[in-house]
Formats: C-alpha cells, structure tokens, sequence
C-alpha cells in the first residue's frame, strides 16, 4: 500500500521542438503526461509512495506510460485496454512563449476508466485519494469511477484532494459547475486557479474571497493557485497569502500539478501550513523550468536550488 492514491488518465504527448504552426513544424519529440501522473512523479521526487491507476491501450504509448511511471518508483495498476488506443496530446509551441494544446483522446482506453477498475483495498489503506476534475469531463463512466472511488475513500476515513483543472475543450463552464461544486463538497483539500474557482463559485477579482467561497461547499482546505502570483489558502478557518518564486518560465504545462504534489507531500510529514505554501510554490516553479509536464519535477534536495547565488554547485 502506498501514502497516496490518484486515477486519471495519462496520454502520450508529442512537443514541437521548434516554433511554429504544427502543419509547418516537421519534428516532435515524444513522451507521455497526464495531470494525475504529473502529479504522482513530483510527489514521489518529494519522498511520498503514490499508485496511479489508469487504463491505457495494449499499444507501444502505453507501454511508454507504464514504464515513465514504473521508473519513477510510482505503483502502477496495469489496466490494458484491448479495444481502445492510449490517448495522445500535441503541444504547438506556436509562438516562443505561447503554447496550445491539442487532444486526440475522445474514446481513448484512458476515458474509459470505470468503477471496476478502482482499487478499493489499496484506496482504503491509503492516507489520501487525489483526484482532478479532468476525470469526470472524460465520460459518463469515469465520472462514475471517480465518484466510486471517492465514495470507498470517505468510508474508510481516507482525506481525499481534489483540484479543479478546468479543461475547456472536454466541456463546457455550465457542464462542469455542478460537478466542481458536488466533487468540492466531498472533498477535505481543494485546489483550483481563480478562473476555475469562478466556475464552481462565481466570480470575484479576491482570490481569498474565492478562497472562502469554496470553503463554504465543505473543504477545511481551500488553496487558489495564482501561477507567477502566488497562492491564497483558507486552512482550517486560518487565511494565508504566499508569493511565487520568480523564475523564467520555459513551459509551464504541469506547474499547477507540481504545485499540488508539493502541498500534499508537506501535509503527509505534518508541515505547517507556512511550509507546504513554500514547498508548493517552489515545486511548481521547478516544473517551470524545463520544457515537459513532468520532467522537471524537483527532488527534496534540490528544492534549495532555486534560493542559490552560484550558477554551478561542486
Ligand atoms: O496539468 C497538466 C496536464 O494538463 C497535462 O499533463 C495533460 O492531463 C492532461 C490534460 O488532460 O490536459
């Protein structure tokens, strides 16, 4: 058994290496990513044991995804799906510094995760279920997955996570306010962006006032993450601003996830609240710093780093 339990789907994804529209750019490098996974890869840099469940297709993208994962030390539950593709997703770099991304996953093994799939013994024995609002958008069936496997956490007692990660182009805002609001409901932890927070929430240009907003659905957690602006948290009644570290963002795809992991990683050692902001702000800057979801994701040690004057440590 491990810390942490999480479930979503991972993809194979494809980065342009070059600028460009994609009809003109002839490379791609590949990999793989995933919000869960991202997830899981930065929380087990951080020293905390995590199993990803997901299905991925009996295909060479799946095989890649088990193994990323299975190499960083994360326990995996191989769920192959004979009948349906990995899912993938293409990452236009069409300016220097602005980045689209397009998904090719409609149908795809990852969106047909169901509640037969979700470990409940392991979830059980887990101290916290991690779960994102991309899962539900997937299909009617893995919306029904992460509703079971929330339901087994809050029956044995498991915290359970849930970060909103809005994703326009699998449905729509009025689609995804209710379900946001019933995941929130459920949920001890919850994460969102401020334009995410609005959805479930409504608007307001006070990140804390979202903060308490979304405190008031149930969470005795609530952190709005504001990318180069920080976060604000509502924690057990107690409100917290804390800054980013500055950096200069090469991608930032998986920040947000990095961000989460750092939060979460914290809470398990029994940080303080101070403390996991900090963690989560600084992870969330190293996965910044290099041009993949995940693959920058910081260790324990190296969190330092970003406070260094010296360009090169011996
Ligand atoms: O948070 C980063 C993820 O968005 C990315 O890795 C891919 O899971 C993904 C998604 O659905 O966008």
């Amino acid at each position: 058994f491990t810390d942490v339990v999480t479930l979503g789907e991972t993809m194979g994804l494809m980065k342009a290496e070059t600028p460009g529209p994609l009809a003109q750019v002839s490379s791609l490098s590949l990999g793989m990513g995933g919000s869960e996974s991202n997830f899981a890869i930065a929380l087990r840099r951080l020293g905390t044991s995590v199993t990803w469940v997901g299905r991925v297709g009996n295909d060479s993208l799946g095989e890649l995804v088990l193994r990323e994962l299975a190499a960083e030390g994360i326990v995996v539950d191989p769920l192959r799906d004979e009948s349906a593709p990995t899912g993938l997703m293409i990452k236009e770099r069409r300016t220097m510094d602005q980045l689209k991304v397009w998904y090719y996953r409609a149908g795809s093994a990852g969106s047909r995760l169901s509640p037969e799939n979700i470990p409940a013994e392991r979830i059980a024995n887990a101290r916290l279920l991690h779960l994102t609002g991309i899962t539900p958008a997937l299909s009617p069936e893995a919306a029904r997955a992460a509703q079971h496997a929330l339901d087994v956490a809050r029956e044995a007692g498991v915290l359970v996570s849930f970060d909103l990660n809005y994703r326009a182009a699998l449905w729509s805002a009025d689609d995804a306010a209710d379900v946001f609001r019933n995941f929130i409901a459920q949920a001890d932890i919850v994460f969102a962006g401020d334009d995410e927070a609005a959805i479930a929430v409504g608007k307001s240009d006070d990140s804390l006032e979202l903060a308490r907003r979304v405190t008031a659905l149930g969470p005795s957690q609530t952190v709005i993450k504001r990318g180069a602006a920080g976060c604000a948290a509502v924690i057990d009644g107690v409100e917290y601003v804390q800054d980013a570290v500055r950096v200069n963002a090469i991608d930032t795809v998986g920040a947000g996830d990095a961000f989460v992991a750092g939060y979460i990683s914290d809470l398990l050692a029994g940080a303080s609240v101070q403390e996991r902001l900090l963690t989560a702000v600084r992870t969330g800057a190293f996965a910044c710093l290099v041009p993949g979801d995940w693959e920058g994701m910081p260790r324990r040690h190296e969190l330092a780093m970003l406070d260094a004057t010296e360009p090169v440590a011996r």
